[in-house]
């Protein structure tokens, strides 16, 4: 079960922010769009739309080039926060897929299918349906890679932009990537790229051939492992990030409550609450917290470690209340009550598989 070849999934939005600017403003379809800073005070390009890259421009160039290039382009601010919002639905539709997601930057993510598919092939119908999703419900196009490892998918959702959806199955890594210019790989910049050349490399393919010596002569302790990720041999796993750090509730009571009875009922309402988002989002609280407001405004929060990491309402609960009752004061009004979970992380029957990607 374990020499199973793994999916990974690679997503990169099209010409994001321009892509973005276009849903807001569809008079701009089909035209050439610059993101970025204004030429006056020396701006960059940050992205251009497809039909301003037919003109050759890019993104990281100067907009005063950019516009020399293509005079008739409309030139946009970066509007950070619109962005940012198109980024997390799209992130959502990926975490509504599996929680093993690494947002790698803004447009662009790893998925990790390989537990929750019996055949491989299924990795790619689950991409041809995503890419779809995005595009009808968020109106944005996306390329996507599938291939056994992150490199590859990587590599591959690069390779037929924009639009495309890029299948390398398993065995073929090396034969998909041999042709490709060696910069092309991840994590080979221009430097490198450079270096390569005055090697006589300028193919995935040609340094897929070079000797261990040679690569680890030329650059150092990570040459073998450029050597392996050019023959298609990747075993990083997909490092999931949460985005949150706790998960909590909190309420404050019309009138005050002065009495244990209705403080466990809002209490055990609040850790249904929480063991409900806890499971959405796939995590487990290793702690516990209460917050308890008087209504003189007097606050205090107590906290206890779970033996278990949990995602479950009834041990949240019993967890609050134990601390509820420690903390309070019997009788004294309280206004304002809250529950939360905290230091999330991986329930514990997912740990078999980091365990194995970590030790291979
Ligand atoms: P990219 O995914 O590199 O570029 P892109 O989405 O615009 O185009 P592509 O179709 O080739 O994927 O980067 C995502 C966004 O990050 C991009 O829309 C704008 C921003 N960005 C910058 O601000 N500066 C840069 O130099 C680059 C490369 C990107
Ligand atoms: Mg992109």
């Amino acid at each position: 079960m374990n020499d199973r070849p793994r999916a990974v999934l690679h997503l990169d939005l099209d010409a994001f922010f321009a892509a973005v600017e276009i849903l807001e403003n569809p008079a701009l379809a089909g035209k050439p769009v610059l993101i970025g800073g204004r030429p006056q005070q020396r701006g960059v390009v940050a992205t251009a739309s497809y039909a301003a890259r037919a003109f050759g421009c890019r993104s990281a160039m100067p907009m005063a080039q950019a516009l020399k290039l293509c005079p008739e382009a409309i030139v946009l601010p970066v509007r950070h926060a619109l962005y940012r919002q198109y980024s997390r639905r799209v992130m959502a539709l990926l975490h509504a897929l599996t929680h093993l997601v690494e947002q790698v930057s803004i447009d662009e993510a790893f998925l990790e299918l390989t537990e929750q598919i019996a055949a491989w092939q299924e990795a790619v119908e689950i991409a041809r349906r995503l890419q779809q999703q995005v595009q009808e419900e968020i109106g944005l196009s996306a390329s996507l890679g599938v291939a056994s490892n992150k490199q590859v998918a990587k590599v591959a959702s690069d390779f037929d932009k924009p639009g495309g959806l890029t299948v390398v199955r398993p065995g073929e890594e090396a034969i998909f990537l041999a042709e490709l210019p060696a910069r092309a790989l991840w994590g080979v910049g221009p430097v490198t790229a450079q270096r390569l050349a005055g090697m006589g490399v300028h193919t995935v393919g040609e340094l897929a051939n070079l000797p261990e010596a040679t690569l680890r002569a030329a650059f150092g302790r990570h040459g073998p492992d450029l050597g392996r990720r050019a023959r298609g041999i990747d075993e990083s796993p997909i490092v999931v990030e949460h985005q949150r750090k706790s998960i909590s509730q909190e309420r404050t009571f019309d009138r005050d409550i002065a009495e244990l009875r209705p403080l466990k009922q809002q209490l055990w309402r609040m850790s249904q609450a929480v063991a409900g988002d806890l499971q959405r989002r796939q995590v487990a609280g290793g702690v516990v917290a209460i917050k308890l407001r008087y209504s003189d405004f007097t606050t205090l929060t107590r906290q206890m470690t779970l033996p278990v990491p949990s995602d479950d309402a009834i041990e949240i609960y019993r967890a609050g209340l134990t601390l509820l009752e420690r903390a309070w004061e019997t009788g004294r009004p309280v206004r304002l009550l809250g529950v939360g979970a905290h230091q999330l992380m991986e329930p514990t029957r997912q740990l078999s598989l980091f365990d194995h990607a970590a030790g291979d």
